[in-house]
């Protein structure tokens, strides 16, 4: 049988993560597992933080605190927001750990016996003042074309012009503003990425089943020609290049964070080496679907950078076998930033409301086919809509209504009709629909379809009416009310990876056994009789809050809205 292995990407250490962060790779490769957990495969789901390169240095600088520190209580918060998110990762680990360590190593070792690495010298700014050399962007000065002020050593922000930090008017270090900047020559590794480019290729074109999104990324940078790449950073925080005349040298960060997906399921098992085997899920690992999540800038990074390393190894690594890519989110149209803190960060949106309302947003508008914009009004409008009047609702007024008039126990008597057979009819194709989505991660798709079967319960309800029934046939309410508990078991089941307090709340109020919240497998019209008369209930409080116009108004304000 095929297990599972599942791999977000790591989120950068340096702050809370946003919205967009989390949509673009947690919460997918999250509901993903849990669909599969759910249906009884096996799965291994791995995260971890990503804690090398400069800007954890600065902002570990800048917080006061050695980078070190920063990184271990960093990474304590995401993981913390991660649990209060409902992210049942497995293992949520550091990139900074000594099996990441271990393993970066191995692969520059490999590499550099397979010929595929060379030693160059390049010419960097140095900062004496910070005793230094600077990356690109920590190079700013004024910009030669549009003579803007603040511009970077890679890049202008105002004209959008490509630099090289030596082409700045008045360059300046980006850390201490002194300008007493040297070009040194300095020695760094490279991988040979153009004589791998084939290989990546053929195994590129190989998978013909990824999105568009991910392969035509892929095969432009392909068909723009692989570069060799300069692997290693002078740089103290990092893997240490074991080499001669590399001292103080560590790998680039983009080199040793993938590879901490490998590491992060060695810290897994090394928590408990008597029941775990990590190697047996990357190493020789034919029975592993390997699926890997993460929003569109670092596809060229998991399509050919890290592919590179692994083919390049010339050992039996686990590749990638589907990889789903996100595009933006956009707060209001325009960028969610970290560095500027524009837009809902983690810790912002789970003060403010449970998980489940953000979950279900955030696939429902899911940037899978084009850029998503964040808006409050969109947000309430959703949660108000489908979450409180659909399927809240239909939970609610059943359970109410049944109570009141029959007791806490599904209704007994009566035998179902045609309206009944027309109900498992639809659910099956909107199962069959919504499993399929599922399974292929098409996450907008896939809530459009559950959206509609929690409508699909409130027509039946509203159709076999049971409140004017049971004046006249009380068998006939019975059985629309029967039904209809049955249905709303069969919605929180399939509602379950996305919304999974909820659905917790809902399977103890309906006293359901674990089989009976596996995934819904059989047929509908098996699945609408699973309950039979006489299973006690309990009614549960309301399962979703409304928005009201005022929160809406309060938060664009204290969050910044359309300006
Ligand atoms: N840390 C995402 C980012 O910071 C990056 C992902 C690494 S996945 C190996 O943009
Ligand atoms: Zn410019």
């Amino acid at each position: 049988m095929t297990r599972h292995l599942i791999t977000s990407a790591l989120p950068y250490i340096n702050g809370v993560k946003h919205l967009g962060n989390l949509v673009g790779s947690m919460l997918p490769g999250d509901v993903y597992a849990r669909y599969l957990r759910q249906r009884g495969d096996e799965v291994l789901y791995i995260c971890a933080t990503d804690e090398h390169g400069t800007p954890a240095e600065l902002a570990a600088r800048e917080a006061g605190q050695s980078v070190a520190e920063y990184c271990a209580e960093q990474h304590e918060v995401q993981a913390e927001l991660g649990r209060r998110f409902g992210l049942s990762f497995d293992h949520f680990g550091r990139s900074s750990s000594p099996q990441n360590r271990e393993l970066t190593q191995h692969f520059g070792k490999v590499l550099s016996d397979a010929g595929l690495i060379e030693e160059r010298v390049t010419r960097q700014i140095y900062s004496v003042a910070d005793g230094r050399f600077l990356p690109d962007r920590y190079v700013v000065g004024t910009c030669p074309k549009c003579a803007y002020d603040r511009a970077r050593g890679d890049q202008c922000e105002n004209c959008t012009s490509l630099l090289d930090p030596t082409d700045l008017v008045e360059p300046r270090s980006a850390i201490s503003g002194s300008t007493e900047l040297e070009v040194r020559e300095t020695r760094h590794l490279f991988l040979l990425q153009s004589k791998l480019a084939e290989k990546i290729r053929a195994w590129v074109d190989s998978h013909e089943d990824w999105p568009v999104l991910v392969s035509s990324i892929a095969r432009k940078w392909l068909d723009e020609g692989l570069q060799d790449r300069c692997i290693t950073r002078d740089l103290s925080w990092g893997v240490p290049v074991e080499r001669e005349g590399m001292d103080g040298k560590v790998y680039y960060v983009w080199f040793d964070a993938p590879i901490e997906y490998i590491a992060a399921t060695k810290e897994w098992a090394d928590a408990e080496p008597a029941t775990r085997d990590w190697k047996s899920w990357w190493f020789e690992a034919d029975d592993v679907r390997y699926v890997q999540v993460m929003a569109k800038d670092n596809i060229p990074f998991h399509t050919l950078s890290f592919p590179g390393t692994i083919i390049g190894s010339g050992e039996p690594w686990k590749l990638v076998d589907f990889i789903k890519g996100f595009n933006w989110l956009t707060y209001y149209g325009g960028k969610f930033s970290t560095s500027q803190k524009r837009g809902v960060f983690m810790s912002d949106a789970i003060a403010l409301l449970p998980a489940d309302y953000w979950r279900y947003y955030l696939l429902a508008n899911a940037p899978e086919g084009s850029d998503a914009s964040f808006t409050w009004e969109s947000f309430a409008g959703t949660v108000n809509k489908d979450l409180a009047d659909t399927f809240g609702n239909l939970v609610n007024r059943t359970l109410r209504f049944t109570s009141a008039r029959f007791g806490d126990a599904v209704p007994e008597g009566g035998e179902p009709g045609e309206m009944e057979a027309e109900l498992a009819e639809a659910l099956d194709k909107r199962l069959a629909a919504y499993d399929g989505f599922l399974a292929q991660m098409e996450f907008r798709k896939a809530m459009q379809e559950l959206r509609a079967i929690w409508v699909l319960g409130n027509e039946y309800l509203t159709r076999a009416a049971p409140w004017v029934a049971i004046k006249e046939d009380r068998a006939r309410a019975a059985v629309a009310l029967r039904y209809t508990i049955n249905l709303i078991r069969i919605a929180g089941v399939l509602a379950a990876p996305v919304i999974p307090e909820t659905t917790a709340k809902l399977a103890l109020a309906l006293k359901l056994g674990e089989a009976e919240q596996g995934w819904i497998a059989g047929g509908a019209a098996d699945a609408l009789t699973a309950l039979p008369a006489g299973h006690a209930f309990t009614v549960p409080e309301v399962l979703f809050a409304k928005i009201a116009d005022e929160d809406v108004k309060a938060w664009e304000e204290r969050f910044g809205g359309g300006e």
